[in-house]
C-alpha cells in the first residue's frame, strides 16, 4: 500500500514537480489519474467538494491530509522527509521567493502557452501566443542569469525551489517550438544537474497519460 496518492496526469508540469519530489525522496506513492482533457472531472461540483475546491492538479493525499498547490506540497514533503529543505530563515525565504516567481511567471506562463499550442480545442490566438512568448522569454532570462555561476537556485545544494522550477522544463522542446536548454545555457546545465539526482524521472515516465489520450506511461 502506497503512503501517498497524487492526483496527476502526464501533461501537467504543475503535478510533475510533486511527482518528481516524491520520487527523489524515495516515497512510496501512487498516481491517481483523471481525464483532465476529456471528461474533465475537475470541473464538477463533486471534485471541488471532495478533492480540491480550486479544481486543480496536483492534489496530494497522505492519510487524513489532502493538500493542493505544488509549493505547499513541496514544503510539506520537505518538512516530513528533511530532504530538499532550505536551511535557515534566509534560505527558506529565498526558496519561497523563487517558488512564487516560478508559479506566476516561469511555469505560470509556460503551462498555458504549451496548452494552447498542443492540447486546446482551438489553437491559441496569435496575439495571445506572442504575448505569452514574450513573458516566457523575459522570465527565463531572469532564471538563466540567476543560475549563471551557481549550481542551484538557492544554495549549492538542490532545494524545493529547484524542484518547483523544473515544472515544464523537461517536456520535449517540440511541444513549445523552442528549446529552453539550448537558448538558456545556464538553465540547460542546471537541468542536467537535476537530471543526475538519484530518483529523477521524466514526466512522461512518472505520471500516467502518455501518449496523450491514454492512461499509459512512456517507458512501460
Ligand atoms: N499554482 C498551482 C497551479 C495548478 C494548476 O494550474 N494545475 C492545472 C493542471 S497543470 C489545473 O489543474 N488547471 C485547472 C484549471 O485551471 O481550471 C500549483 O502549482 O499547484
Amino acid at each position: 500500500m502506497a503512503d501517498y496518492q497524487l492526483y496527476c496526469f502526464a501533461q501537467s508540469g504543475n503535478a510533475y514537480r510533486t511527482a518528481l519530489m516524491l520520487n527523489l525522496i524515495g516515497a512510496k506513492w501512487e498516481p491517481v489519474w483523471y481525464d483532465f482533457f476529456g471528461t474533465a472531472p475537475q470541473r464538477t461540483p463533486e471534485f471541488r467538494e471532495s478533492i480540491n475546491e480550486m479544481g486543480e492538479a496536483p492534489v496530494l493525499v497522505h492519510g487524513e491530509k489532502r493538500l493542493s498547490q505544488s509549493g505547499v506540497i513541496l514544503t510539506y514533503l520537505a518538512n516530513h522527509s528533511g530532504k530538499f529543505k532550505p536551511q535557515g530563515e534566509d534560505e527558506e525565504l529565498e526558496s519561497l521567493r523563487w517558488i512564487i516567481f516560478d508559479n506566476q511567471k516561469v511555469n505560470g506562463f509556460l503551462g498555458p502557452y504549451r496548452f494552447l499550442k498542443n492540447f486546446a480545442s482551438k489553437p491559441g490566438d496569435p496575439a495571445v501566443m506572442a504575448f505569452l512568448k514574450g513573458r516566457i522569454e523575459a522570465a527565463l532570462a531572469i532564471v538563466n542569469k540567476r543560475l549563471t555561476g551557481r549550481k542551484f537556485l538557492v544554495s549549492d545544494k538542490p532545494t524545493i525551489a529547484d524542484i518547483s522550477m523544473t515544472g515544464y522544463l523537461f517536456y520535449p522542446p517540440e511541444e513549445f517550438g523552442f528549446d529552453i536548454a539550448k537558448d538558456c545555457p545556464a538553465i540547460g546545465a542546471w537541468l542536467e544537474r537535476t537530471k543526475a539526482l538519484p530518483g529523477w524521472g521524466h514526466p512522461y515516465d512518472l505520471m500516467p497519460g502518455y501518449p496523450f489520450g491514454t492512461q499509459g506511461y512512456r517507458n512501460q
